[in-house]
Parts: C-alpha cells; sequence; structure tokens
C-alpha cells in the first residue's frame, strides 16, 4: 500500500516514478555507480540514484563557479525574490514533500511536514532579511574620513547534511547563501537521495521560470567520498557539514588545512533538568518527546533526564506511564507516535548502547527491543527504553541515535544538576523544568548551561528558526538559521574613505614627503 502512495507522491514532486525498485532517480550530473535509496518504513526499494564521478563533480563546480558571477550582482533583495518563489512551490508541495521525507526517512508525517515548515520558514526569513544584510559604521579617527563595512558574496558553498533532517538543514543554508549571493553545491546523506534529488527539482524549477542558470543550486550525490571532493577543493570558501562529531574533527581539519571556513552542527547530548520546582505534567510531555520524536534521532533529541531526588520517583513513574501509551509502526499511519529507525546499522547501535548501559551497571526501567512480525518487516521499528544511570557511563557520555532515554538523579542544589548537565563534551541543547525564578536564571547565567541552546519549560528539541542554531564544544560551534547566522555566509569588508584634500595617517603618524 505505501509503495503505491510512494509512487503518486513522487509523480507530485516530479521526480522520477518507482518501477520495482528498478528505475533510476533523476541524474542530476551524475554517472557514478547507483546507490539504492531503502524505506525504513517498509524496506521497499523507492529508487536508484546515480552518483557522482570525478567527472561530474568537475562539470557541477564548473556549473557553480560560472552561476555565481552573474547570481552576485543580483541585487539582495532580486535574489530574495527568488527565494519568495522558491518557498511559494514548498507550500504548493508540502503534502507531498513532507509524505517523502517521511517515507524516505522513517520520521512522523507530521514531523514531515514541520520540516517542510521549517523550509517554508528560512525562505521568509532569508527574504526580509535579503534587503538588510547590514553593517555597521564607525566614526574615523581622520577629519573628513568616513569608516563602515559591508558584506559581500563569498563564493561556492558546500553542504554536507545528515539522513535525520534531509531537507529542512539544507533549507537554512542554501535560504540563506542564495540572498547573500552565494550558489551552493550540496551533498545530502546517502541515506536519503531521493529527498534531495525532490529539492533539486523545485528550486530548479524556480532557476528556469527566472531564467537563471541551474548552477545557483547544485546536488552532488554518495558517500564521504564524494563530500571529501568539496572538502579538499580550494574553489569552496565555506564548507557547512551536519552530522556526527568524527565526521565533523574529518571536516574540520580538511578545512583549516586549505584555511577555509567550516560550520559544523555535530553531536548533542542534550539533558533536560528536573527540579523540584518543575511542573510534572510539562515535563513529561517535553521529555517524552524530546526523547522518543523522530526516534530519538535529533541533534537535540533528549537523551538524559536529570532530576533531583525529591521529586524523582515521580516524574519517572510519570514517563513511564507514559512510555506505556506509545504506539510504535508505520509512520505514515497519524495514529503512530514512533516511527523506525533509519536502518539496520542504526539498530544495531541501539541493541549495543542498552547492552552496555547493564555492562555498565544500569538499571532498564522501561525495556527496549526489536519489533519483529506484521508491519515491522524493515527490522527497522524498535522499542522507545529508559535506562537509570550515572553521567559517567561511557554508553550515557556517548551520543547513542536511538530512543534510549537515560535518568540521572541529583540532590541539593540546582549548580549540581548543572554541573551533571555540562558534563558531557558534547554542548547542543539543554532545558531546565523549573518554576523557580533563581533556578531558571541561574540556568542561563554564565555559571549555567554550557549549550548552544538553553531552554526553560520547554524541551530540547523543536527548535524555531528565528534563533542561531547550533553548539559548542564538540557539537562544532557552528551557527546556522536565524539571528546573525547568515553572517558566516559572506565576506566582511571594512572600508574607509577620505572625503578631504589631506591625507592624515592613522595613529597620528608623521610621514612628511
Ligand atoms: C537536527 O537534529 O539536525 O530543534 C536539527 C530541532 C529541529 C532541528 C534539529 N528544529 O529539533
Amino acid at each position: 500500500a505505501s509503495n503505491f502512495q510512494i509512487q503518486e507522491t513522487l509523480n507530485k514532486l516530479g521526480i522520477l516514478a518507482v518501477n520495482n525498485g528498478t528505475s533510476t532517480g533523476s541524474n542530476w550530473f551524475s554517472n557514478g555507480e547507483e546507490i539504492t535509496s531503502n524505506s525504513p518504513v517498509d524496506g521497499a526499494i523507492i529508487a536508484k540514484v546515480k552518483t557522482t564521478s570525478k567527472e561530474d563533480y568537475e562539470k557541477v563546480m564548473q556549473a557553480a563557479t560560472s552561476a555565481f558571477l552573474d547570481w552576485r550582482l543580483k541585487p539582495a533583495p532580486q535574489r530574495g525574490e527568488i527565494v519568495r518563489q522558491f518557498g511559494q512551490k514548498l507550500r504548493e508541495l508540502k503534502e507531498p514533500l513532507g509524505k517523502l521525507v517521511s517515507y524516505e526517512m522513517g520520521k512522523s508525517y507530521q514531523e514531515g511536514l514541520g520540516e517542510v515548515q521549517e523550509m517554508i520558514d528560512i525562505c521568509d526569513f532569508a527574504v526580509g532579511l535579503s534587503r538588510q544584510l547590514h553593517g555597521f559604521t564607525m566614526h574615523s579617527e581622520r577629519p573628513g574620513h568616513r569608516m563602515y563595512e559591508q558584506y559581500h558574496p563569498l563564493g561556492v558553498v558546500g553542504i554536507i547534511s545528515a539522513f535525520n533532517f534531509p531537507v529542512a538543514v539544507w533549507a537554512w543554508n542554501t535560504a540563506l547563501a542564495w540572498i547573500c549571493g552565494d550558489v551552493c553545491v550540496w551533498k545530502p546523506s546517502e541515506k536519503t537521495p531521493l529527498c534531495g534529488v525532490a529539492c533539486q527539482k523545485i528550486i530548479a524549477d524556480v532557476l528556469k521560470e527566472n531564467n537563471l542558470p541551474e548552477g545557483i543550486s547544485c546536488l552532488i550525490n554518495g558517500d564521504y567520498r564524494v563530500g571529501e571532493m568539496m572538502t579538499k577543493d580550494v574553489r569552496i570558501p565555506l564548507i557547512s557539514a551536519t552530522g556526527s562529531i568524527r565526521m565533523g574533527k574529518i571536516v574540520a581539519k580538511e578545512v583549516a588545512g586549505r584555511l577555509g571556513k567550516s560550520l559544523l552542527e555535530l553531536g548533542g547530548n542534550n539533558a533536560i533538568i528536573v527540579t523540584p520546582d518543575a511542573d510534572v505534567k510539562m515535563t513529561v510531555i517535553g521529555a517524552v518527546f524530546g526523547a522518543v520524536g523522530t526516534c530519538g534521532q535529533r541533534c537535540t533529541s533528549t537523551r538524559r533526564l536529570i532530576i533531583h531526588e525529591s521529586i524523582y520517583d515521580t516524574v519517572v513513574n510519570a514517563i513511564v506511564d507514559a512510555y506505556k501509551q506509545l504506539r510504535i509502526g508505520n509512520p505514515l499511519d497519524q495514529n503512530n507516535h514512533v516511527g523506525p529507525l533509519i536502518d539496520t546499522d542504526a539498530v544495531k547501535l541501539y541493541l549495543d548502547a542498552l547492552e552496555q548501559v547493564k555492562t555498565e551497571g544500569g538499571n532498564i526501567l522501561v525495556e527496549g527491543g526489536v519489533l519483529n512480525g506484521d508491519g515491522f518487516e524493515s527490522g527497522c521499528y524498535v522499542k522507545p527504553a529508559i535506562a537509570e544511570a550515572k553521567n559517567d557511563f561511557k554508553i550515557v557520555q556517548h551520543e547513542t541515535f536511538a530512543p534510549i532515554l537515560y535518568v540521572i538523579k541529583y540532590s541539593g542544589e540546582v549548580d549540581n544538576a548543572i554541573a551533571l548537565q555540562n558534563g558531557v563534551v558534547q554542548g547542543l541543547s539543554s532545558a531546565i523544568m523549573t518554576n523557580n525564578l533563581r533556578e531558571a536564571e541561574r540556568f542561563l547565567s554564565h555559571a549555567g548551561s554550557d549549550c548552544g541552546i538553553a531552554n526553560v519549560n520547554i524541551g530540547t528539541s523543536g527548535a524555531e528558526i528565528g534563533g542561531a542554531f547550533g553548539g559548542e564544544k564538540e557539537t562544532g560551534g557552528g551557527r546556522e538559521s536565524g539571528s546573525d547566522a547568515w553572517k558566516i555566509y559572506m565576506r566582511r569588508q571594512t572600508n574607509t574613505i577620505n572625503y578631504t584634500t589631506e591625507l592624515p595617517l592613522a595613529q597620528g603618524i608623521k610621514f612628511d614627503l
């Protein structure tokens, strides 16, 4: 049944239809070996997509670098108009694109739609920004001089994105990069190549309708070897990469080695602190959605709950009860809360983590396990699990991309909880549940959370696009999306202009000829 549905969805998106898994997806310049996209929903082959060979890559880069020469000359608000049209197309295609995300990646249909909504939102944000992109003006120490700074387009931006947000993370980068006057080359995850093809088709149509070169948006396909072509390429001044810490360290080194810029969004190990003054009902909703949403595969997923001993039993019991209500199954069926993991490799990592937490002395409160039988044929459906653990367990220190929640008890002051929350190498998202102003402000203070995102009375996931998104420490330090994240996509220039007939030197230096 879902195969039929996906056929219709692919047709609506205008990308090549499925023919029992034997047909190929759109090529978009590429002629390399084929990768197969399997749906974790039902295990079916959705399509095959050709990867990018060295020769293909060269063609893509030529298209991109030549498109940049035109694109950068277009006034920014006109670039914004193209992004506005792209956002409009996304509104029209929200349903099929959301469905494809759900079917190819496995997140719930609601979350698939939410992801497309994030794309639409960042387009709106970028359109407004295209009339700004402002620098500062400064007062010169010299009479009759003026100083200001301006931001210029950077060039080709390379984007490497992960399977878990197969469309939105690309849009956060491209919508901003485009209004900044850059062109983009995108390597989506090899686990979700069709989402990449679908997005490329949408923007390619917009560019064509406006008689603009397709090189403004380029797609390359394949695994890390294809990504490497970009990280090593001096023609790409900025690489924006989302994925594991391991991947980020390799990218950072490669790009820094040629003095390029990188924007890194790597792992999280996000915690919610639950203090004695927490609202238990809100805590349960925030923690459960944070831990099991997207089957625990968001960088912002809630991995740890740090609960005060005085309400530990109450909160833990309420959460364990809530887990009993969770329905696991086909994510396109809106009655289900939890869909599959991305693939069977992820299932293995999930099982290994559960083993390890037991070995290290953890106490399982909600048993995990792989589901089989009717509807679970893909082998990717697992039960969300909860384990009582210690923060310094090796497995708790590690980000497992799966629905495993570790509960950790703290006693005494909120500072003890903050120390536990900060006591990991990652620094993406964090939250505190409390109605106590002192605790909340302490958590947000210089002595509080060390993460890029710190929330009060909401969970760790579900960030809005208006804020800068990213994290500290091994999360990589990058910021994407809202606030002034656009600045990394541009080069800054300081300009000093003398409108007198004298040439005074700065710092009062005398130099008479
Ligand atoms: C990610 O998991 O890569 O805050 C990003 C959230 C989403 C973004 C997650 N808006 O959960």
